[in-house]
């Protein structure tokens, strides 16, 4: 990875290597931790968090269902994320708010073990890779179900959640493909390992309803509202897998990865990205670089960074 100059660790701007926590600490341990993941670009405007608002009240909400007393208030985390880009001399990067129970109590019911907090930037590319973004990714219908309600909570964003997306897309990228698509344990579709998932289907489109196992993504609802706009209906129900194999157009889409068309699932191929992937990534990318102005209020301004880019060490290599 890239990268930055300064990590915001519990209040401070702490120099990227020296942003370290106790080998301890709860959440290496058991996974207790909730995290988001923002991106900024460098827009029309200047440098701006796409949805910021949205993904502070999903953090305080993911930590809320996880029992973690977040230390700061969402404006507090807002202001220190809007800085951090500013100190750090990025325009275009992710960011990683990452609340987790520290140092302090070993075993399940560790209460007194302080929560922490962090927040890192760094430029990150085309998750899926450039390639994908034009002409569609190949994605595997994985053999893990999704987690379900039943024994966690796929609606917080939390760390240890994502040892089952782990799982789907190692074993996806071991077969050679680029993404997994987990199914729910009835066998109907949820999401890829990091995206929602949306299927075209006769002028239609169609993605898993909100209460299903997935992440309510924030790039989910905002693909749904350029639909919406545009005049297409979008049905949120259960999707049996054959619908991706039958479908005209199938796209995923999320914040590390954006919108992302695919071309083949499994063995069925699905052929270039279609009319409806095209006008949403066309319209999705014009909202998170300022140039749709129905969509502006999605955009919170950083403001100028505080040191020329030049100047910044993110060329640098982390092994
Ligand atoms: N489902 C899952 C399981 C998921 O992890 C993400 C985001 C989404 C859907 C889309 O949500 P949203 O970003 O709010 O539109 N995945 C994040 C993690 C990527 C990572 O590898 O880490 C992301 O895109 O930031």
């Amino acid at each position: 990875m890239e990268k930055a100059e300064y990590i915001w660790q519990s209040g401070k701007f702490v120099p990227w290597d020296e942003a370290q926590v106790h080998v301890l600490s709860h959440g290496l341990h058991y996974g207790t931790g909730v995290f988001e993941g923002v991106r900024c670009y460098d827009g029309e405007q200047g440098p701006a968090i796409f949805r910021h608002k949205d993904h502070l009240k999903r953090l305080d909400e993911s930590a809320k269902l996880y029992y973690l007393d977040l230390p700061y208030t969402q404006e507090e985390i807002g202001e220190a994320t809007r800085e951090l880009v500013r100190k750090n001399g990025l325009r275009d990067c992710y960011i990683r708010p990452l609340a987790f129970r520290g140092y302090g109590e070993m075993g399940l019911y560790a209460k007194s073990a302080p929560v922490e907090m962090i927040i890192a930037a760094w430029p990150w590319g085309a998750y899926l890779g450039e390639e994908g973004v034009k002409h569609g990714i190949r994605a595997k219908v994985s053999s893990w179900r999704r987690v379900s309600s039943a024994g966690l909570i796929p609606h917080a964003k939390a760390s240890g959640t994502y040892l089952n997306s782990i799982l789907a897309k190692t074993e996806s990228a071991n077969a050679g493909y680029e993404e997994a698509i987990l199914l729910d344990e009835r066998g109907f579709v949820c999401e890829g390992s990091g995206e929602n998932i949306f299927v075209v289907k006769d002028g239609k489109v169609i993605t898993p309803p909100q209460v299903a196992a997935i992440l309510d993504g924030i790039s989910r609802k905002s693909v749904m509202t350029i639909l919406e706009d545009f005049g297409y209906t979008v049905i949120e129900r259960d999707l049996a897998r054959s619908e991706l194999y039958l479908a005209d157009e199938v796209f995923m889409c999320g914040t590390a990865a954006e919108v992302v068309p695919v071309r083949e699932i499994d063995d069925h191929p699905l052929g270039e990205p279609g009319e409806v992937t095209r006008m949403v990534q066309a319209k999705f990318n014009d909202a998170i670089y300022g140039r749709a102005p129905e969509y502006s209020e999605w955009l919170d301004l950083v403001g100028e960074p505080e040191k020329p880019e030049a100047e910044t060490e993110t060329s640098k290599v982390v092994s």
